[in-house]
């Protein structure tokens, strides 16, 4: 079984400081809560970019000053967000691509997103990879439902893709698959061999979704995009908390795990 590969999730799109005081806001908090990932165990970083007030932005300047901050602190893989927010244009969403980031996202489908739509038409999901692709940038397929690793394994037959990808399956986003074991193995019997995967639970199913992938082979996202707690009525302390425990639970469970250098072999980066 290759080494553990754990992303941290620092901020996400929808994440406020409301629901968690500690959540990284400015370029220099997000580096910083990167490399302590990183410490931590984390070998790679899932980027989301704030504005001073704490909005969304995926405006290039603002990832650059992220990614300098990391780089000068750490060697993490930094994988930007091209999901952005909800209601985002795919012109406002690509633009950290332009950086040549050794990884993005690439979500492959529509998916409801608790009242609001999370909308990739095959178009734009074509426009993004192909975008990637030219840059050298490695796609992580996020897949919030099933379609989604359909709509990768189709950009590969039209040869836009090539295999083995990479994926993510974020579960218990409401409106999309739910976050239970059974959901997870039907997303990972989908895949062709060879293929790579990480889940990212939402919630209260981060913890167990992240247990279940150190057995089986999977990896394991975690941090404040996607649940905020530590355990029910505590909130977490930081990013790297998370981190630690999941990096912990691994060695209980006899799974090593990756540093930034054998995360990047493992998905041949
Ligand atoms: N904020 C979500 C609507 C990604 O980063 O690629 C999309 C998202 C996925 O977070
Ligand atoms: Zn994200």
């Amino acid at each position: 079984m290759d080494k553990l590969i754990i992303t941290a999730a620092l901020t996400g799109a929808e994440t406020t400081k409301e629901a968690n005081p500690a959540l990284p806001i400015s370029p220099e908090e997000i580096a910083q809560a990167a490399c302590l990932c990183q410490q931590a165990g984390a070998s790679m970083v899932h980027l989301h970019a704030r504005k001073p007030d704490g909005d969304s932005t995926q405006d290039a300047k603002v990832f650059g000053e992220i990614i300098s901050g990391i780089r000068k602190r750490c060697d993490v893989i930094v994988q930007v967000s091209t999901g952005g927010a909800v209601g985002m244009t795919p012109e406002e969403r690509l633009q950290p691509v332009q950086l040549n980031p050794e990884m993005a996202t690439l979500s492959t489908g529509s998916v409801n997103f608790g009242d609001d739509l999370f909308v990739n038409t095959m178009e734009d999901i074509r426009t993004f990879a192909k975008t990637m692709i030219a840059k050298g940038v490695k796609p992580e397929i996020e897949a919030f439902d099933s379609g989604m690793v359909q709509n990768a394994l189709t950009l590969v037959k039209q040869g836009i893709l090539e295999l083995p990808l990479h994926f993510d399956f974020v579960l218990g986003v409401p409106g999309a698959m739910p976050g239970t074991p059974e959901a997870l193995m039907y997303m990972k019997s989908l895949l062709p061999a060879g293929c790579t995967w990480t889940v990212a639970g939402i919630g209260r199913t981060e913890l167990p979704l992240g247990a279940m992938a150190i057995i089986l082979g999977g990896h394991v996202r975690v941090g404040f995009e996607d649940n905020v707690y530590y355990k029910r009525g505590q909130l977490a302390e930081s990013n790297a908390q998370l981190v630690q425990r999941i990096a912990r639970l691994a060695e209980e469970l006899g799974r090593e795990v990756a540093t930034p250098a054998e995360a990047r072999k493992i998905l041949h980066l």
